[in-house]
């Protein structure tokens, strides 16, 4: 079996692009081992003080959020990054040729129930060499050069793209690295699975609201096909799912918090995974536009989310 080095070296990946993903995946590797602990390391729990979003942030969400800092703020390669953990971007080496935008733990909030989270990160290539500034990230989804995940779940499994379709890596623990398990992930158009909270279900608007009906009514509605539902509520579990066995993820915009009109960001979380979905033959928009066309205002900027099977989220998008 092929490692990740192994096989990014035998693709068209520059030099430069292969050591920022190698740097990202071995601090992954290491964030990996601190999660396996668990309570052991004593590092569960809140860290008593708030992130950028107004959220409380665990502790390893900030152990998590400086590893990946330190390492890559480190990488000459990289120019600056972007971090759910951080307000602003933290510049790095003026020559670098990479912005990198990260969540260093998606779906933190199933951190103490030992559930699934993740690492998402996003990746573009910046010219000239003067110091980044936030304008710099503003870049459509589209411009990536690279985006993946790494799923913290009973095995740790690193997702990526470079632009030449979907790879998925297992982490093997008896020597921490990531060997090649699945090549050219594709997903099917069409689908029987759906993953939503339904509890926000009085918040979405009313073609949101018709489109979920449909599908709880199963065969007895018009759709003549009886749904699964499922939600991690960790983003990184549900497009996993989605990537091995098809579906279709939806986070819609809802007027639960005004000002908050999408929950999940589009620069580390969206634009990531849309570029993902897309590379694996399926579908990421929003309730009006196809997310990697968006062109941001803010590296915090929420964004409604309607993803996965191509087919499902034509139908859903016709609602
Ligand atoms: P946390 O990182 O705060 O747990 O949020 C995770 C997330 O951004 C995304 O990963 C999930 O899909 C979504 O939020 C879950 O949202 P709900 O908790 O509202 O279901």
């Amino acid at each position: 079996m092929q490692n990740l080095s192994q096989v990014l070296a035998s693709s068209a990946v520059e030099d430069s692009l292969q050591t920022v993903l190698i740097q990202t995946t071995d601090t992954c590797v290491a964030i990996s081992d601190v999660l396996k602990q668990g309570s052991l390391a004593g590092i569960l729990g809140m860290a008593g003080n708030e992130n950028v979003q107004g959220e409380e942030q665990k502790k390893l969400d900030v152990i998590s959020n400086d590893m990946l800092k330190d390492a890559l703020l480190a990488c000459p390669e990289v120019r600056a990054i972007a971090s759910e953990e951080e307000e602003d971007i933290v510049p790095a080496n003026t020559k670098g040729e990479y912005l990198i935008a990260f969540d260093p733990l998606d779906g933190s909030s199933n951190i103490d129930i030992n559930a699934m989270v993740g690492t998402i990160f996003s990746i573009y290539r910046q010219t000239g060499d003067n110091p980044a500034t936030e304008q710099d990230f503003l870049i459509p989804g589209k411009e990536q050069v690279a985006a993946g995940y790494v799923l913290y779940g009973p095995s740790s499994m690193l997702v990526l793209s470079t632009g030449n379709g979907v790879n998925m890596f297992t982490l093997d623990p008896k020597t921490n690295t990531f060997l090649l398990t699945e090549e050219g992930v594709t997903i099917q158009p069409e689908t029987q699975e759906f993953a939503i909270n339904m509890s926000n279900q009085r918040f979405w608007s009313e073609s949101i609201q018709n489109y979920v009906n449909d599908l709880v009514k199963g065969k007895e509605g018009n759709r003549n096909k009886n749904f699964n539902m499922r939600w991690v509520a960790a983003m990184v579990g549900d497009v996993h799912r989605i990537l091995c066995r098809g579906g279709i993820f939806i986070y819609p915009w809802d007027n639960k918090d005004p000002s908050k009109p999408g929950k999940l960001r589009l620069m580390y979380e969206a634009n990531p995974m849309a570029m993902l979905l897309e590379q694996a033959g399926g579908k990421a928009y929003t309730h009006t536009d196809r997310i990697l066309d968006i062109q941001p205002n803010a590296i915090h900027q929420r964004v409604a989310v309607i993803l996965g099977a191509a087919n499902e989220v034509d139908k859903c998008l016709s609602y």
